[in-house]
């Protein structure tokens, strides 16, 4: 991994979610769950590269579309293609300037936005998307509207257009680049998706059987085989709700607090990583800093942390 540099962009939005709370995400992980004191106890140098909030949304969203014509069940479109176009930005910069982006959600809506900036580098990027959801959802199958269930399927083209055209690369990603790993609460729509794309999905059965390790080095082997960069999107509620309570979507069943470092500590070891993003922890649901600090011990271990 080249760490150079980190570049943190802060993106305290939660209106992709239906829960608020999740914009207070960036300031607890970087302040009161202490993540700038395991950055500077690594000796991994970063900087405060940007924040995207929520944004005016005059101008940019009604360029894009007729906001007389939006389809039904899209909730706070306006606001979420307006913060994807600016964390686009950021993170397409970042990227230029040879820095390692590490973006800090908010909800699981801003990977649109991440994804879109990585784009604009990387001809075959890998995501793997850690997560209990898939984030496959569209307008017309979303149970919800809330658009953090979605843009997943949005970077790989699928969904409401000026999304998945946003900065004009479409699709962002290819199937055969992405790996969930996680995965236990997915919409009858997102199955059948999953199925005729042939994404790799390692359920929590797969992990359970399999071994997170034999489920990384899988995982591994194909991202350094078949990728020319490979961004982390870690969605807080991938964990079991009994380490990550703090989080507006949670599953039981989910992966151990070992089972997630684990898999971090083969990512770093491995060296495949060119981008990150930490989403979906909200303070107001959780228990003390509990949710938080796992999830700054989780960037560490990303990032060179090690036991020994
Ligand atoms: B998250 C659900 N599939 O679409 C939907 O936390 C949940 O970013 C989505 O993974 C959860 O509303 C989105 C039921
Ligand atoms: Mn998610
Ligand atoms: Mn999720
Ligand atoms: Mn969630």
């Amino acid at each position: 991994m080249t760490l150079s540099r980190v570049a943190i962009i802060k993106v305290p939005f939660d209106l992709g979610a239906g829960t608020r709370g999740a914009s207070l995400g960036p300031d607890c992980l970087l302040q009161e769950a202490g993540l700038t004191d395991k950055l500077n106890s690594l000796f991994v140098p970063y900087e405060i590269a940007g924040e995207v909030g929520v944004p005016a949304i005059a101008g940019t969203a009604t360029e894009a579309f007729d906001p007389a014509q939006l389809p039904p069940n899209l909730k706070h479109i306006a606001e979420v293609y307006a913060m994807s176009d600016s964390l686009a930005e950021h993170v397409s910069a970042a990227a230029a300037s040879g820095a390692f982006p590490l973006v800090l959600g908010g909800d699981h809506s801003i990977a649109i936005g991440t994804i879109a900036g990585l784009a604009e580098h990387y001809a075959n990027m890998g995501v793997i998307w850690f997560d209990a959801h898939s984030d496959m959802n569209t307008e017309h199958t979303s149970p919800s509207g809330n658009i953090h269930g979605m843009s997943l399927g949005i970077s790989l083209g699928r969904g409401y257009e000026p999304l998945t055209k946003l900065r004009g690369i479409c699709p962002k990603i290819k199937p055969e680049h992405v790996a969930i790993i996680g995965a236990r609460s997915l919409d009858p729509d997102e199955k059948q998706f999953i199925r005729s794309l042939g994404v790799a999905c390692y359920t929590m059965h797969d992990i359970d059987r399999m071994g997170i390790a034999k489920v990384m080095d899988e995982v591994i082997r194909r991202m350094q085989r078949e990728t020319d960069g490979v961004h982390i999107s870690f969605d807080i509620d991938s964990v079991d709700p009994r380490e990550a309570p703090g989080t507006g979507t949670p599953v039981k069943g989910g992966l151990s607090y070992r089972e997630a470092h684990l898999a971090m500590e083969l990512l770093y070891q491995s060296g495949i990583a060119t981008s990150a993003e930490l989403v979906e922890v909200n303070p107001s649901l959780d228990q003390g800093l509990k949710t938080a600090t796992l999830a700054v011990e989780l960037i560490g271990s990303l990032l060179g942390d090690q036991i020994l």
